[in-house]
């Protein structure tokens, strides 16, 4: 497949020099990440016929970037640019009016500043602002948690928005046996140990500024982070700013941009597979720098049922390299990490 670049080369170098500036201004933290470069990742072809050989690609990817990408995955360009189009038409309301939907049980609005990934960040908060959508309850059975915008100003969101979450449920339960059979397990793996009964299930629409005020500069739209749980897959509007971090702990560290593929969904591990491999997978640090255009993005976030207790897998361990992490619930390790990012 013809990787198309994105065309804002521009942007990407506006990106460095906004990097150089904020090295140049000398913070620890913006001389820790001063450098930048960019990164070709992997691509998985979801529809190969060669199973084996899909997930050994896999396995490499999750090891050597955390990150990687998938095409001909099942998701359709005009649900994606549908579910884009939605996002937008809330975004562009007015803030009281996007205030009414404010974030409870971690379902709904967040407005700019209020989420902080980077708990180092010198700013007050990140730059996005985010929508958050919960597994789908039944509204007859009152048990769904989300907030819905109104069906008379949007009549066709919500459809939109359940639409794409089974559709990404989908694609992420493909790409996690493809994992099991890259870790030598059973391709029904994580379904048979209830991990997918159910599963947490976060969308998360993300809308980033353009322009920034003088006192945001340096400030990122997403600071640096590492997802909290299983698999995101994500796709954006072709506009850059997506960068990862592949060694966390070198100094300076390198941040390199992931480029956009026309068509292809950007998949990435979080911390609870990094958890069960014992570090074999990574769980990457990565972030959104601000380009000085507006970016719209949509993170599915496929986390196993919070009863999930993650333990070692036995194929990650052994004498010399113990389990590094104790047996955890995946609902105790993400409510911790949520509670830790928000004001
Ligand atoms: O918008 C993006 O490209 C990344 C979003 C992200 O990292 C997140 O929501 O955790």
């Amino acid at each position: 497949m013809e990787a198309q670049r994105s065309p804002q080369l521009q942007l990407r170098h506006a990106t460095t020099a906004a990097n150089q500036q904020r090295f140049r201004s000398g913070s620890a933290a913006a001389q820790r990440s001063a450098m930048s470069g960019s990164v070709d990742l992997p691509v998985v072809d979801l529809a190969s016929s060669d199973l084996r050989a899909a997930a050994a690609s896999v396995r490499q990817a999750c090891v050597e970037h955390g990150f990687f990408y998938v095409t001909n995955h099942g998701v359709d360009r005009a649900l994606v640019e549908a579910v884009l189009a939605e996002s937008k038409g809330f975004f562009d309301l007015p803030m009281e009016e996007k205030l009414k939907l404010h974030r409870t049980n971690h379902r709904g609005y967040t407005p700019p500043y209020a989420e902080k990934l980077d708990a180092a960040s010198e700013f007050v908060g990140d730059l996005k602002e985010s929508f958050y959508i919960g597994p789908i309850g039944d509204s007859d059975l009152q048990n769904d948690l989300n907030q819905w915008p109104s069906e008379e100003r949007f009549p066709s969101w919500k459809e939109t928005m359940k639409l794409y979450i089974a559709t990404a449920l989908d694609t992420g339960e493909r790409i996690l046996s493809l994992i099991a059979l890259g870790l030598d397990l059973d391709a029904e793996f994580f379904h048979k140990i209830g991990a997918l009964d159910c599963p947490s299930t976060f969308l998360r629409l993300l809308h980033y500024p353009g322009e920034v005020n003088e006192s945001d500069s340096g400030n990122y739209g997403a600071s640096a982070h590492s997802d909290y749980g299983a698999i995101t897959l994500l796709v954006t509007d072709g506009t850059p700013g997506l960068q990862i971090c592949r060694e966390k702990d070198r100094d300076p560290q390198l941040w390199e941009d992931v480029h956009h593929i026309d068509g292809a969904l950007i998949v990435n591990i979080g911390d609870l597979l990094e958890r069960w491999t014992n570090c074999v997978f990574r769980s990457t640090l990565h972030r959104v720098v601000a380009v000085g255009k507006e970016r719209y993005s949509v993170a599915f976030f496929l986390d196993p049922n919070s009863d999930t207790v993650v333990e070692c897998l036995e194929s990650c361990c052994s004498e010399a390299d113990p389990p590094r992490f104790p047996p955890i619930k995946s609902g105790d390790y993400i409510t911790g990490r949520i509670n830790s990012t928000y004001k």
